[in-house]
């Protein structure tokens, strides 16, 4: 469909794998960012105008006001399974495709998502300060001791795809009870294949040993663990996030963390990223991490490719492999 007099304009709004900027330049004309700076709302908008689609990240916010100010897009292509940078009422309105890279990135933030919650309850950042600290100057019978995985309740808020293979990993390889909520219920084989029994929000909070937070962002989910939600927590409890900053409190989770209301947190997401509440980086009891639940080599390069497919295929037919709105036929 491409010629080299009517090529789609297409803007890549930050740094990715050379092997894929390659394949869209040879169908597109691209402006890039190799540099990989981080645009400001307002350059963003000077990017975008004038141009047919846009790869973007989880970094660039897909506002109205943007949306208003380059009329001519028609498709933005995340680079990530959440979407909660696009304002997808107001793309839908504008004609505005948009597609996400579910599936690709499912086992690989599962398995940090395991990860972390286990570096959590078993305090392996905390002690590995301690020692490179050089306070190691003997064996005690208390040391770092932390809580185990294997046999206790693992509970999960949000059960979509990488909910339910954290589940399997803890209920098939670690004996763990897996409980969750979700906005729905998952269909009962779907169910036992993760070992998961369905409980309301607050007796998975009551219940959870390891409670891990995988639902996506929105209005609505919007704090959903807060203070009273951290009350309802055992006090050997722990709570891991990679899904979204903001789902969390974080001045809230930091006082909990302080007080001990909660034994600890990972943390892979905050509000403001990458700013981090500076009250958690004053507790010792949490591990901190910068974004990286998907972070393989070989899945970011998945991840970046279904972004780059979704465009090619956009501008070759009309067709996307994997949208997150519906548009009315044109
Ligand atoms: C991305 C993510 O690395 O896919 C998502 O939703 O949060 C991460 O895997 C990040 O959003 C960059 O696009």
């Amino acid at each position: 469909m491409t010629n080299q007099t009517s090529r789609p304009k297409v803007t890549v709004c930050r740094g990715i794998f050379p092997e894929v900027l390659a394949q869209l330049e040879s169908v597109f004309d691209v402006v890039h960012n190799q540099q990989d700076d981080v645009w400001s709302a307002q350059e963003l908008i000077e990017r975008l105008q004038g141009q047919d689609g846009a790869f973007t990240t989880g970094s660039e916010r897909i506002s109205g006001e943007l949306l208003q100010a380059c009329p001519q897009l028609k498709i933005c292509a995340n680079m990530a399974v959440g979407f909660n940078n696009f304002d997808l009422p107001a793309m839908t309105a504008a004609g505005v495709q948009g597609t996400n890279a579910p599936d690709v990135l499912t086992e690989t933030t599962a398995d940090f998502g395991f990860a972390l919650m286990m570096a959590t309850a078993r305090r392996v950042a905390e002690s590995e300060h301690f020692l490179r600290a050089g306070h190691w100057t003997r064996w005690s019978y208390d040391m770092f001791c932390g809580s185990d995985i294997h046999g206790a309740t693992l509970g999960i808020l949000g059960m979509g795809r990488i909910g339910q293979a954290i589940a399997k990993r803890g209920f098939h390889g670690f004996g763990m009870k897996v409980v969750y909520h979700n906005r729905s219920r998952l269909a009962p084989d779907l169910e036992a294949s993760c070992g998961a029994q369905y409980v309301d929000k607050a007796t998975l909070l009551a219940q959870a040993d390891h409670l891990v937070l995988v639902l996506p962002y929105s209005a609505e989910s919007h704090h959903t663990i807060g203070a009273a939600e951290l009350a309802l927590m055992k006090p050997s409890a722990t709570l891991t996030n990679i899904a979204r900053g903001g789902i969390v409190d974080d001045a809230a989770l930091a006082r909990a963390l302080r007080e001990r209301q909660i034994a600890a947190a990972g943390l892979d997401v905050f509000e403001g990223e990458p700013s981090v509440h500076p009250d958690l980086l004053n507790v010792p009891n949490v591990v901190l991490t910068p974004h990286i639940a998907s972070a393989t080599l070989a899945t970011r390069k998945a991840m970046a490719q279904l972004a780059a497919d979704n465009l090619m295929r956009f501008f070759a037919s009309g067709e996307v492999l994997t949208p997150v709105n519906t548009l009315a036929a044109r």
